[in-house]
């Protein structure tokens, strides 16, 4: 049984929704980050940074980094396929694009988010918040070309591989549900819009959609739109 700490709008919603595509047997523990809960002692013991997520091996190996827990799912539930092959150009390209999320993307929204985090100067924080959300409009600008690509090569999408669903579309729907401006995102990024819904009508993931974004309403109801 994998053991998985979240809560709503982070970044526990890709391994929750790989461990729900696979069948994986799983419980959920709900951080009350509100009381601090992720930075008491019993948390900070699994995952030192005071983040989530958190996931529990069924060995009881402690895994951190949200991407490092959902490319380990789709090692462990290969049956699930959602990733390509190894060592394949397809897999490059899920590769490509869900380490950019990880590493670039997730970093911007977390400057625009928590600009104070990021500078010992308080007059910084303005222009740190400010870096943050041009870096994201940047991100989420490549992304849409990136997708614009797979319509070219692969024919329509909604997804990154075309018709092919990938846990990569779970990574950036994940991010897609935090921009800072969400109906004038949805507007510029038409592609990203597509994926994010098919994502969310997606029959394993849908009621994951209600827990991890229904408080937001310009996409709450994707869970319940058709995939197309
Ligand atoms: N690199 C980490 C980042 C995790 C992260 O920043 N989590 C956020 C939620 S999305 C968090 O726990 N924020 C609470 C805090 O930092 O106080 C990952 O991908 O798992």
């Amino acid at each position: 049984m994998y053991r998985l700490y979240w809560k709503r709008a982070t970044g526990a919603f890709a391994p929750n929704c790989v461990l729900a595509e696979a069948g994986a047997p799983h419980e959920r523990v709900l951080v009350d980050v509100a009381a601090g809960e992720h930075h008491g002692s019993e948390y900070l013991k699994l995952n030192p940074r005071g983040q989530i997520p958190a996931l529990v091996l069924p060995d009881g190996t402690v895994m951190t980094e949200s991407l490092a827990i959902v490319l380990q799912l789709c090692d462990s539930f290969p049956e699930a396929g959602l990733l390509p092959a190894p060592g394949s150009s397809r897999r490059a390209r899920c590769l490509r694009w869900m380490t950019f999320g990880a590493v670039d993307l997730y970093e911007a929204d977390l400057r625009f988010s928590y600009a104070e985090r990021y500078t010992v100067d308080p007059a910084g924080v303005e222009g740190v918040r400010e870096a943050g959300r041009l870096a994201v409009e940047r991100d989420w600008r490549l992304i849409e070309a990136a997708l614009g690509e797979t319509e070219q090569h692969e024919g329509e999408g909604p997804f990154l591989l075309g018709g092919r669903f990938t846990a990569a579309d779970i990574h950036l729907a994940m991010l897609g549900g935090w921009h800072h401006d969400i109906p004038a995102f949805l507007e510029a990024s038409p592609r990203a819009a597509r994926l994010m819904r098919a994502v969310a009508a997606r029959p394993a993931i849908a009621p994951l959609w209600r827990d991890y974004y229904g408080h937001k309403p310009a996409i709450a109801g994707f869970g319940e739109a058709s995939a197309s």
